[in-house]
């Protein structure tokens, strides 16, 4: 890592992957957490997904950074210190930087060193002017951020991907919260939300028909085999996508295609034939239910900008 990089290391705990997987194979119905999905293998699926045609969330959320780049520069202020909870592939950072007026700062806070530097190091080529301050981090705790050399205006962070809709309601209420302690009274959030839509549309996003999504899913299976020594077949199940009308998302789950034992750690685990074990969900949003969330985190929508079809949307959120 470039030596002029200053890393902000919070320490955070390391997950505790087997423990999760035996918790999850243990509770009625079966879950596995999403967020172990993205090792190597994962990261790298889930960057092809978002070149599948039916994926379309990355597509447009790239458009409406770059369409409305100047609006959204006028709402957030300038001089701001942009946070990037996460660390994606780096398109829509380097958008969103080149739309900002003067900004001064650049924090992308990632559980993952490797992830971490990687992001920081492409980004400090690429902005010489802005201050590059990686924090090694949990996002969903409220964080203390450096201060950069020159002062900011305030924070501005961005949470891209609707990666929200990844977490449950309450969790999503509370990583909220985190981000508005993190980001001060003066500060706001551009959040990228996936919109309700007709089921069809977002069904095909996630069963595209190269079949990346499927292997994505799966991936999740050898990750473990290798990870926590489980012995799961990943031909024995299958990726299945249906969205839920009532809840507005769409649920991931594996389905087992026999009746079979699954062992880790010494633990036997019984999966009949047809049981859908949960992997993922990936909430859709109204603005009524944006709104609602945004209100339990003690945040406000300041503004918005949704796509001429109202798929996906990004909303600035203020205290
Ligand atoms: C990581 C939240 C952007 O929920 O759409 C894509 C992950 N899963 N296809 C999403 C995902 C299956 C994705 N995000």
């Amino acid at each position: 890592m470039n030596p002029e990089l200053r890393l902000t290391d919070l320490h955070p705990s390391a997950d505790d992957i087997t423990g999760d997987v035996l918790r999850g194979l243990a509770s009625t119905p079966k879950r596995l957490p999403s967020k172990y999905f993205y090792d190597r293998r994962g990261s790298e699926l889930f960057e092809a997904i978002t070149h599948q045609p039916e994926y379309y969330p990355t597509r447009i959320e790239l458009a409406l950074l770059s369409e409305h780049g100047p609006e959204i520069a006028a709402a957030a202020g300038p001089c701001m210190h942009v946070v990037e909870y996460g660390s994606g592939s780096g398109r829509k950072t380097r958008l969103l930087l080149d739309a900002l007026e003067d900004p001064v700062a650049y924090t992308p806070i990632e559980i993952s060193r490797s992830a971490l530097t990687a992001s920081a190091e492409r980004l400090d080529r690429e902005f010489g002017d802005v201050e590059v301050l990686p924090v090694l981090a949990d996002f969903t705790r409220a964080i203390a951020l450096p201060s950069p050399s020159r002062p900011a205006a305030s924070a501005l962070v961005f949470f891209p991907g609707s990666t929200l809709g990844n977490f449950g309601h309450e969790e999503s209420v509370r990583l909220l919260q985190a981000m508005r302690d993190t980001m001060g009274g003066n500060g706001a959030a551009l959040v990228g939300i996936d919109l309700e839509k007709d089921p069809a549309i977002v069904e095909a996003a996630y069963n595209d028909a190269a079949g990346i999504t499927a292997e994505f899913t799966l991936n999740l299976l050898h990750r473990l085999n290798r990870d926590v020594g489980s012995d799961f077949d990943p031909g024995a199940f299958a990726h299945r996508a249906c969205y839920v009308v009532p809840e507005g998302r769409i649920v991931t789950t594996l389905e087992s295609l026999r009746d079979q034992v699954v062992t880790v750690e010494g633990r036997a685990f019984g999966f009949a034939a047809g049981e859908h074990m949960h992997v993922e969900q990936s909430q859709k949003y109204s603005d009524a239910r944006i709104a609602a969330l945004a209100a339990r985190a003690g945040l406000r929508v300041a503004a918005r900008w949704n796509d001429p079809l109202d798929w996906f949307g990004l909303r600035l959120l203020r205290p």
